[in-house]
């Protein structure tokens, strides 16, 4: 089964992330790779970490001559701002990290000792991760994307900027709404037979997983609360040419936890960066004093940047499920499989 792991602290040496269970025949490619997490360094509000790293990652591991070898697969990505043994303590939790919770969690008396694995710095190995994913998607024509919904309520483009230029302006931070679609995916992925199977509920799992997330909906999502069951799902209808259709895709293509063979939809809220400029109250977890929480370099607005991370995560859990259903070792078994299922249920 295809599992990942990564490792590294924002100001240390650097980030690994070991992908076990690719199969072997894969010919990977480097600058798209490194394209990917360029891309998780881009968008307005970013913050100035961004123009100290310029993140690329090496394979090190589970190839040869950029073929997969079906070994797990090691990428490094090193850290410029390799800083963490001279950062300065932190005593202030920063409402809204895992500044307060971890320390307590792990007994631990520097409140720097949470931050650096807590840090979002993590998502450029998920990135690295999912950007491998994609390449083996691609072979089957599954592709993604995604997009900025809105940003602190706002859905137009110049109001969204604007928003965060008055967030820079007033020492403050906003989130949003991304969106991931999912092109190409057959029916078929994930199954109803257990909770742990269900391709909604692994899509969800990856999506919560990224720093920041607060919220995350499948297709209508929350819109199904407010609806009859005649108003919103998705009616079937067949046609020689087209096989089975339907009128809408409201059920973003999932249904009873298996993908349908319409577009992945799902979308999530990333909430403003925990770390303001303007500081909110905390306690000296020394003197136990009243303070203020801790600040230090950070962003105003990711949510650019999270929807790049979404698309990480979804291509690993899409790239597991179609692992799942069509073998695991051998690329060129696994086409053999696929094209064998398509013309099946065609
Ligand atoms: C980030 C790296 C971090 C933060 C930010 C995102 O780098 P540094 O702490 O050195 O500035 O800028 O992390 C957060 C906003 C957070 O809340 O964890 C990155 O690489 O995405």
């Amino acid at each position: 089964m295809l599992r990942y792991l990564t490792a590294g602290e924002s100001h240390g040496k650097g980030l690994v992330a070991i992908l076990e269970g690719l199969p072997a025949g894969l010919k990977l490619n480097l600058d798209k790779v490194n394209a990917e997490l360029k891309r998780r360094q881009e968008g307005f509000g970013r913050g100035l970490r961004m123009k100290i790293e310029n993140d690329q990652a090496e394979i090190i591991s589970g190839v040869k001559n950029m073929v997969t070898l079906g070994s797990p697969l090691a990428l490094l990505i090193k850290n410029k701002d390799y800083s963490i043994e001279k950062m300065h303590k932190v005593m202030c939790p920063r409402p809204g990290h895992a500044d307060l919770a971890g320390l307590l969690k792990y007994g631990l008396f520097d409140i720097r000792e949470v931050l650096e694995r807590a840090s979002a710095r993590s998502t450029a190995a998920t990135v690295g991760i999912g950007a491998v994913c994609k390449i083996f998607l691609s072979q089957f024509d599954i592709k993604i994307f995604s997009k900025v919904v809105s940003v602190a309520g706002e859905i137009d483009f110049i109001a969204m900027k604007e928003k965060i230029s008055q967030a820079i302006s007033q020492k403050d931070t906003v989130g949003g709404v991304f969106e991931v679609i999912v092109q190409g995916a057959p029916v078929g992925l994930g199954s109803y037979v257990q909770p742990d199977l269900r391709l909604d509920s692994r899509l969800a799992g990856g999506i919560m997983s990224i720093p920041g997330i607060k919220a995350v909906e499948i297709g209508l999502g929350f819109g199904y609360g407010d609806s009859f069951g005649s108003q919103v799902h998705d009616q079937i209808f067949y046609s020689r040419g087209k096989g089975y259709f339907r009128s809408s895709n409201n059920a973003g293509g999932i249904e009873g936890g298996i993908s349908n063979g319409e577009d992945i939809i799902l979308r999530a809220c990333m909430k403003p960066i925990c770390t303001l400029m303007q500081p909110l109250a905390s306690v000296n977890i020394s003197s136990k004093k009243a303070a203020k929480a801790n600040t230090e370099r950070s962003d105003t607005c990711v949510v650019e940047a999270a929807g790049v991370v979404g698309e990480a995560v979804c291509a690993f859990v899409l790239a597991q499920a179609m692992l799942d259903k069509f073998g695991n070792d051998c690329l060129a078994d696994i086409k053999v499989n696929y094209k064998n299922y398509l013309k099946r249920i065609r």
